[in-house]
């Protein structure tokens, strides 16, 4: 290890020592149960939670829910009117996966307001996980999705602001803070249905001014989701490239899988990221998890502060604010 290295865990021991002497509860709720990344999406909750009351699939709320935000024009996080990458394009990731371990994906996907229906249809009607680019695009036209213009003039405006400030360089694409002022961001879903299953979907546009091509961990099983129907479900939102590097949604499950409860998963797979990165890097970014398990308890744990997650059960829908790592 080298010294730079030693100094800047040596200086993280006392907060990290500090967390990992806590244990942090997590709370267990009735099923059926959704949770979801960020406070607004309160609102894709109770489409999501219509499905599940009425004893419908995990898997139908997810999709549904997610769809909330995706046609939403204000969330410039998500689908129609997120934010565009470098170049101006508005290009969308989003992945789904079910009770059985099906799962599909699409990357850069332009001109579709729903990613995660063509996610959906990749799982069910192809023998692939991901599809990326133009032939994720040609793949949703062949099906019957419509081409549409994505980028609104809200959006449109600010990308032609931050290009007058900002170089064209394809450095690390890290605006996550400067451009997350709203407290909203990619949506990832977790729901736990009456049947006992869990299904978990996640959609974004990814990091706002991101070099053309380039794809978060949102798209990705394993990283921006994941599900093991027998323990639980996790998603991420974030700087997706921290969350890609320790293969988060998975690391959160098996934390469940070796006896955490979500919380503490979520801040096991937090603290990974935090070892991994220099010190003084660490407040510039974020990155939040949420996690659900067969049981209906739920967690979240995120880097900094000020990460919200949203939960519908049979007692209505509610805010919960993270605990994080830092202050
Ligand atoms: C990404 N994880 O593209 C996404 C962005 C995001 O909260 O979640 N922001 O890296």
């Amino acid at each position: 290890m080298n010294r730079r290295r030693f100094i800047g865990i040596s200086s993280l021991a006392a907060p990290l020592l500090a967390i990992a002497n806590k244990t942090i509860a997590s709370p267990t709720s009735a099923v059926p149960i959704v949770i979801s990344t960020w406070e607004p999406n309160i609102k894709a909750n109770g489409v999501a939670w219509e499905i599940l009351s009425k004893n419908g699939s995990a898997l139908d709320a997810v999709h549904k829910g997610v769809m909330v935000p995706e046609a939403d024009p204000n969330d410039q996080t998500v689908g129609y009117g997120g934010r565009p990458d470098r170049d101006g394009h508005v290009t969308l990731d989003a992945c789904i996966m079910d009770e059985l371990g099906n799962c599909g994906a699409v990357m850069a996907l332009e001109f579709i307001k729903h990613p995660i229906s063509v996610a959906r249809l990749v799982m069910e009607k192809t023998p692939y996980v991901q599809i990326a680019g133009d032939g994720a695009l040609q793949f949703a036209l062949a099906n019957g999705f419509v081409k549409e213009n994505l980028l609104t003039d809200k959006s449109k405006r600010e990308w032609k602001d931050w290009l007058k400030i900002s170089k064209y360089k394809p450095t690390s694409p890290n605006t996550f803070l400067k451009t997350n002022k709203t407290n909203h961001d990619t949506i990832g879903m977790l729901a736990l249905d009456v049947n006992g299953n869990i299904s978990g979907a996640c959609s974004t546009s990814g990091l706002a001014y991101k070099m053309h091509g380039r794809v978060g961990d949102s798209p990705i099983i394993g990283a921006g989701l994941f599900v093991d129907n027998e323990i639980g479900a996790a998603v991420a939102t974030g700087q997706g490239e921290e969350v890609v590097r320790i293969a988060g949604s998975h690391t959160v499950v098996e934390m469940m899988r070796q006896g955490k409860n979500p919380t503490e998963a979520c801040r096991e797979a937090i603290g990974r990221i935090v070892r991994l990165k220099d010190n003084n890097k660490l407040k510039e970014i974020q990155v939040g998890f949420i996690a659900l398990n067969k049981k209906g308890e739920y967690g979240c744990f995120s880097l900094n502060k000020d990460f919200t997650i949203a939960l519908h059960t049979s007692e209505g829908g509610k805010i919960i604010h993270s605990e994080s790592w830092l202050p």
